[in-house]
This record gives structure tokens, C-alpha cells and sequence, in this order.
């Protein structure tokens, strides 16, 4: 049983609010990087730089970094095993960047632990903000989005499926009952 609680309109309108936010927060957007969390992560920041780009007229970079789990025989349940994050694609350097991170869903925070952990390897960057299409909570880390699309309270036992137009021929948010 799926329950749409984004729907396509509500979808864009969050992400135009968000880049909204990130410019106002950024006081523009100078030293501004992008990095999206495969796999949808990365063309909700690909749809935020795109309109970073038609508001403030100049293009900001977008890269993205690959989630795998230590071990790659067992699948992630996010009980066993935290993820690692590596830069899968950043051809440019975040060194005194302000870095907005970017993921569909936040939920226990592990994900973005590892996140950062790979982005400050990369080099120190001035800042790191995160950006987040839906924060279903339970979080496990002292870990916080600055940026949420919609705050969905759910039980553990629910999934959220974030479809993008990109992969999944439709926008749209919804929650799953197991
Ligand atoms: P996405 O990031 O491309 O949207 O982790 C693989 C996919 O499974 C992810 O796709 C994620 O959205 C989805 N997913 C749904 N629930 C969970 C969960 O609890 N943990 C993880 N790791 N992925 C989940
Ligand atoms: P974490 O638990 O580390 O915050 O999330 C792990 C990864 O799984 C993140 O990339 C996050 O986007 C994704 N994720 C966690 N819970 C859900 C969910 O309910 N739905 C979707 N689509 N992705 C989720
Ligand atoms: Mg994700």
C-alpha cells in the first residue's frame, strides 16, 4: 500500500524553496560545490543547481559521491554495517568550498557520517550544509538537515519511496506499509 504524501507540484515547489534557502543562507552563491548521494541524491542536486543557476546566473559545480557498505556481501540494514561514502565523481576541489550535501532521505544519519567523513578527506572545506528531500527522523547520530523538503514522521517499519523523473519517470514521495 503506497500513500503519496509529495506529490510532482509539491516536489518542485520544495526544491525551489530550498534553493531559495540555500541562497539567502549562502548570501549568494560564491564558493558554492554540490554533492549528491547516489542514487537520487544526486538529481535532486542536479534540479537544485539548475535553479541556482536561472536565479543567480552562473553555474555552480556538481558532483557525486558513491554509497557502498563495507562489506559488500551483506545488504545494508544499517544494523550491522555503517556505509562508506567515496567521492564517485568530484572533478573539482571542495578545499574552501562551502559544500551543500545532498540525499533524498535522511534517517538515521549514518549515510551522511560517512558523507562527511569522505568530502573532509577530500580537503577542508569552508562550510558543509545538508540538503534533504525528506527527513523521516529515527536518526542514531547527532546529525540534522538544514535544508528539508518535508519532515515525514515514520515508524521504522515504514519505507519511503522517493521517485525521481529521471530514473522513475515520475516525481513523487510516498510511504510504504510493510
Ligand atoms: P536512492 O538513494 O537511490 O533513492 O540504498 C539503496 C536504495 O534503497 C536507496 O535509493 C534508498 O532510497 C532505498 N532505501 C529505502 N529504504 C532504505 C533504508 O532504510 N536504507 C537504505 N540504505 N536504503 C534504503
Ligand atoms: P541513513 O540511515 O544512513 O540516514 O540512510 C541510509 C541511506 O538510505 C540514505 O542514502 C538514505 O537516503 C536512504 N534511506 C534511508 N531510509 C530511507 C527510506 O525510507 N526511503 C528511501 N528512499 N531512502 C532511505
Ligand atoms: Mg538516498
Amino acid at each position: 500500500m503506497a500513500k503519496v504524501v509529495v506529490d510532482a507540484m509539491a516536489m518542485q515547489r520544495a526544491l525551489t524553496r530550498i534553493t531559495y534557502e540555500i541562497i539567502e543562507h549562502n548570501k549568494g552563491i560564491d564558493d558554492l560545490v554540490i554533492l549528491g548521494i547516489k542514487t537520487r541524491g544526486v538529481y535532486l542536486a542536479q534540479r537544485i543547481a539548475s535553479r541556482l543557476q536561472q536565479l543567480e546566473g552562473s553555474e555552480v559545480p556538481v558532483g557525486e559521491l558513491d554509497v557502498t557498505m563495507y562489506r559488500d556481501d551483506i545488504e545494508h540494514d544499517g544494523k550491522e554495517n555503517d556505509p562508506t561514502v567515496t567521492a564517485g565523481s568530484v572533478t573539482f576541489p571542495v578545499a574552501g568550498k562551502k559544500v551543500i550535501l545532498v540525499d533524498d532521505v535522511l534517517y538515521t544519519g549514518r549515510t551522511i557520517r560517512a558523507a562527511l567523513s569522505a568530502i573532509i578527506d577530500m580537503g577542508r572545506p569552508e562550510s558543509i550544509n545538508l540538503a534533504v528531500l525528506v527527513d523521516r527522523g529515527h536518526r542514531e547520530l547527532p546529525i540534522r538537515a538544514d535544508f528539508v523538503g518535508k519532515n515525514i514522521p515514520s515508524s521504522q517499519k515504514e519505507r519511503i519511496r522517493v521517485s525521481v523523473e529521471e530514473i522513475d519517470g515520475r516525481d513523487a514521495v510516498e510511504i510504504l506499509h510493510k
